[in-house]
């Protein structure tokens, strides 16, 4: 069970965006990545796109529908306390998706969602970057005013996530983009970058300023020092997908060597032991509630059919026998 923390998920990531302070969302993409990310420490997960895709197996080019996306997150949201942020791509449709998009993910404990100016079905944003087509600014912005009126939560929060360096569209698009995204009501700005180094975003926080908070995610400018990021004033770093490329690494190494070995003996000392997924599936909270809830086990010899009724039974059956072999018996 996740642990219960005194302010609603919502406003706990509406204060993590608002906060002048970076802060930092770590990517999860189940129940238990949700969870190891709470563990660690994270005061916040991102349900990537790209990982929960990778890790059901199909591409981030929404081959999930969005109604599979909202039943998987609810997972993630049901067994962790801090606030979870999905990434929504580009809404799964136009304003009418985002509106019941933002109704169900409320529903459904979900903090925040993140929406992403390109056209659905969307390509990963690292995949054909700059042949990727973006929305029309308008269209864009209706579907952040509907988002917004449709919560009914005030601290909902609705991120709405600038395509146009993926797109190679250079700091002025960015920078109008911004801005109208910003009027229609989103509560923070993502920029994102394909670059290896952070020129582009620098640039774009410099020429922003404070006009909102801005979100960003340095897969591809890793080796930048997170401090030159609070230095720059940001207020929240994604790192995006190190757990699904973490445990795809682990995986990939594990089913090679106990198919060539025919064996478990060498990764079994370097796999966790059944007793932490018993505790990240919280078993003891199970056998606590059983000792409330279920009646006083019975003794063992009421749980089995009465004597009474076993030798009733043996006694029919023999009787049967008897009646069956007699009269070959008897001709014998
Ligand atoms: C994701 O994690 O799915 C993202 C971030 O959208 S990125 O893959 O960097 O586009
Ligand atoms: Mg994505």
């Amino acid at each position: 069970m996740a642990r219960q923390h005194c302010l609603k998920k919502t406003t706990q990531l509406k204060r993590m965006v608002y906060n002048p302070e970076l802060s930092f969302l770590m990517e999860a993409h189940s129940g238990l990545s949700a969870k190891l990310v709470e563990e660690a420490g994270f005061h916040g997960i991102w349900a990537s796109g790209l990982s929960m895709s990778a890790m059901l197996g199909v591409r981030d080019n929404n081959e999930l529908s969005w109604s599979q996306v909202v039943d998987h997150v609810a997972f993630m949201a049901e067994v962790t306390s801090v606030p979870l942020l999905l990434d929504g791509d580009t809404g799964y449709g136009n304003f009418n998706s985002m509106r019941r998009l933002v109704r169900k993910l409320e529903q459904r404990g979900v903090a925040g969602v993140c929406i992403e100016d390109k056209l659905f079905p969307k390509t990963n944003s690292f995949i054909r970057g700059k042949a990727q087509p973006l929305a029309e600014i308008g269209e864009f912005c209706g579907k952040i005013r509907a988002g917004k009126d449709a919560q009914s939560d005030d601290d909902f929060v609705i991120i709405a996530r600038v395509e146009a360096f993926i797109a190679g569209w250079g700091l002025d698009e960015a920078l109008k983009r911004a801005e109208a995204y910003h009027e229609a009501g989103a509560d923070a700005i993502l920029m994102h970058s394909a670059r290896r180094d952070p020129s582009e975003i620098l640039a774009f926080k410099k020429a922003w300023g404070n006009r909102c908070p801005v979100v960003i995610v340095p897969t591809k400018y890793y080796q930048t020092p997170t401090e030159e990021f609070r230095q720059a004033g940001f207020s929240l770093v994604i790192w995006a997908n190190h757990l699904m490329r973490s445990s795809l690494a682990a995986m990939q190494q594990t089913a090679r060597q106990i198919f060539l070995e025919q064996s478990l003996v060498s990764v079994e000392e370097r796999v966790a032991p059944l007793e932490e997924v018993f505790r990240l599936q919280d078993e003891p909270e199970l056998a606590e509630a059983e000792k409330r809830y279920l009646p006083v086990t019975p003794a063992p010899e009421s749980r089995v059919p009465g004597r009474r009724a076993f030798d009733e039974v043996r006694k029919a059956i023999t009787g049967s026998l008897a009646k069956v072999l007699a009269p070959a018996q008897g001709g014998a």
